[in-house]
């Protein structure tokens, strides 16, 4: 017999919150309207009713609480629930849902929607011109594209079967956001009690694995080439993915390039890195493994050698979502990636002689480490003044205490950090929607707060992330963590691709390219003070050390918030 607890909720609302806090969501992030009254009715009764409930958290935009969702599950892999209100809220989460899709991160987003009722009879019904306003034909249609599943809920008692089903969903691989609309009415209805199953109703599926068919398909192409490259950009979702690939580089002596990555895969000095850049590698490899990059090389700039076979693994691995993907295919390995490496390095074992292995690992160990030598002594040329991103990096690297977690959008330069453990650096989404960074270091520092977490951002990327509310939410969650801008006064992402499609164009010989500038900047870090963070601006290589020093003392000693303006090259 299933086992259930009896909950003593009087509202849909209150079933909502029961539920989420009965499955693991221990923070409800929300940014509420008219549509929450039954919400926060049922957040202020449940202390003394005795109904567990999450933490509700107040976020002051609905982008920074998508991210910060988005962070949370980086750093724990628990999922957050998150609450907006009617279509115009959803519309600000909108950008978030697209990075959350592209990053497989699976989150629980809710919003409400405009009460259905005229009239004067039901509990909840529109009582303000704003509920005919925010009518829409399908709310649900502005993110349908990129959610797992979304729904409408028409009736009180479905509130736990759907909470259980969407999560089931979003955490099943390929991992994804999922959307459910709540109608004011509906949280509004009467419930009697909730017969709550102590387990879910439905469980995530499980993990899948290759067959061992191709698994030995797999291990035959790989045994049998010279010259094989693995290119991933996150080698799956967790700290056993980063194992599974550090091992099998290891062992079978593969060479591994970092393409954009959003996690880190393997630590940055381990012999078998070999670099950021997919380019030198693939013109020379005859088996390339790609392991869960949406995009592992850029066929405009980077050449296949002909003739090179390619193996494809991932949960996903031909990222269905995305309709024009043509990286070729040889072999489609579908599967979780720790588990799916570890069976392919167990289909390697008898098939690639160790002395093979042994001669590969020595001449391309000797030549990642020349590599990487020539790219740190690069950064640390690049003090100007201004100084270069990749000297900030290099600099605030030797700063950086063992505990960070490290978030970077157009920030830093992992190729000349050296990361060493899994989960200490995330880089942003392939979707680029800009803003993510910031709120995403709020969200990992709210899932770890244990851990010292910096945010190191563009200074378009820093205005894109709504700043003052970023801020707000440190200071009031009390999530203190330090933010570094790279402030080059441009947005350079932009003159850069401008002059990669014309290089000889008006705009690159043009003194100021038209809609590039980001001048005159604002203080960057008078708006951290005003939050009462720690603000400081740098402009000379010298000054740095000492600042980054005194940001991170605030940090970990003040429990502050603290932000760096760092003046860098274009
Ligand atoms: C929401 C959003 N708007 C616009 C863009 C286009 N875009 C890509 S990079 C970039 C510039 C970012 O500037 P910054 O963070 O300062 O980094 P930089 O390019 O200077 O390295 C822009 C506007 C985007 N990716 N996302």
């Amino acid at each position: 017999m299933t086992s259930t607890r009896r909950l003593p909720v009087t509202t849909a609302a209150e079933a909502l919150l029961a539920t989420l806090k009965a499955r693991g969501i221990d923070h409800l992030l929300a940014n509420p309207g008219t549509d929450f009254a039954p919400i926060i009715e049922g957040f202020a009764r449940a202390p003394s009713a005795g109904l567990p409930v999450p933490t509700p958290v107040a976020i002051t935009h609905e982008a920074a609480a998508i991210a910060m969702a988005h962070g949370h599950w980086l750093a724990s892999g628990r999922p957050l629930a998150l609450m907006v209100h009617v279509n115009v809220g959803l519309a600000n989460t909108l950008m978030g849902v697209i990075n959350a899709a592209r990053d497989n991160v699976p989150l629980l987003l809710l919003s409400g929607r405009t009460p259905i009722g005229e009239g004067r009879d039901r509990l909840g019904a529109r009582d303000l011109p704003i509920h005919w306003g925010q009518e829409m034909r399908d709310q649900g249609g502005m993110l349908r594209e990129l959610v797992k599943w979304d729904y409408e809920l028409r009736q009180p008692e479905q509130v736990p079967d759907l909470v259980d089903r969407a999560l089931a969903i979003a955490t099943s691989p390929p991992m994804g956001p999922v959307y459910l609309a709540l109608p004011r009415e509906v949280l509004c209805e009467p419930l009697d009690g909730l017969e709550l199953r102590e387990a879910p109703l439905q469980r995530a599926a499980a993990p899948t694995v290759p067959s061992p068919a191709s698994l030995d398909e797999a291990a035959r192409l790989i045994a049998a080439a010279e010259r094989p490259l693995v290119i991933t950009s996150r080698a799956g979702a967790f700290a056993d993915g980063f194992a599974a690939l550090t091992a099998l580089a290891e062992r079978f002596a593969l060479p591994v390039v970092e393409f954009w990555p959003s996690r880190i895969s393997l630590p940055a000095s381990h012999p078998m890195h070999a670099g950021f850049d997919p380019g030198p590698a693939l013109a020379e490899a005859d088996l390339v493994l790609v392991v869960d990059a949406l995009v592992p090389w850029v066929p405009r700039r980077h050449e296949l050698a002909r003739g090179c076979r390619v193996v494809q693994l991932g949960p996903d691995p031909l990222f269905a979502a995305t309709p024009v993907r043509g990286f070729p295919c040889d072999l489609a390995l579908a599967g979780e990636v720790a588990t799916s490496l570890r069976l392919l390095a167990e289909a390697l074992e008898d098939r690639l002689p160790a002395r093979v292995a042994a001669e590969r690992r020595e001449r391309l160990a000797a030549r990642h480490a020349k590599a990487r030598a020539e790219r740190l002594a690069a950064a640390e040329a690049g003090g100007g003044p201004p100084m270069s991103p990749a000297f900030v990096s290099r600099t605030l690297a030797r700063a950086l205490p063992e505990d960070a977690i490290l978030v970077s959008e157009l920030g830093c330069d992992p190729s000349v950090m050296g990361f060493a453990a899994p989960g200490s650096y995330f880089g942003h989404p392939s979707s680029g929607g800009l803003g993510w960074g910031v709120p995403a270091a709020l969200g990992i520092k709210l899932a770890r707060p244990d851990r010292t977490v910096v945010a190191t951002v563009g200074d378009g990327s820093y205005l894109f992330a709504n700043p003052p509310a970023c801020h707000q939410a440190a200071e009031a969650l009390d999530l203190p963590i330090l933010t570094v801008v790279m402030n080059n006064g441009v947005w350079n992402a932009v003159d850069k691709t401008t002059r990669l499609v014309y290089p000889d164009g008006s705009a690159a010989r043009a003194n100021e390219m038209p809609l590039t500038s980001l001048r005159p900047a604002p203080d960057y870090a008078m708006i951290a003070r005003a939050s009462h963070g720690h603000g400081e601006r740098v402009e000379r290589p010298e000054d740095l050390p000492d600042a980054i020093a005194r940001a991170l003392e605030v940090v970990r000693e003040e429990r502050r918030q603290a932000l760096l303006d760092v003046v860098v090259a274009a």
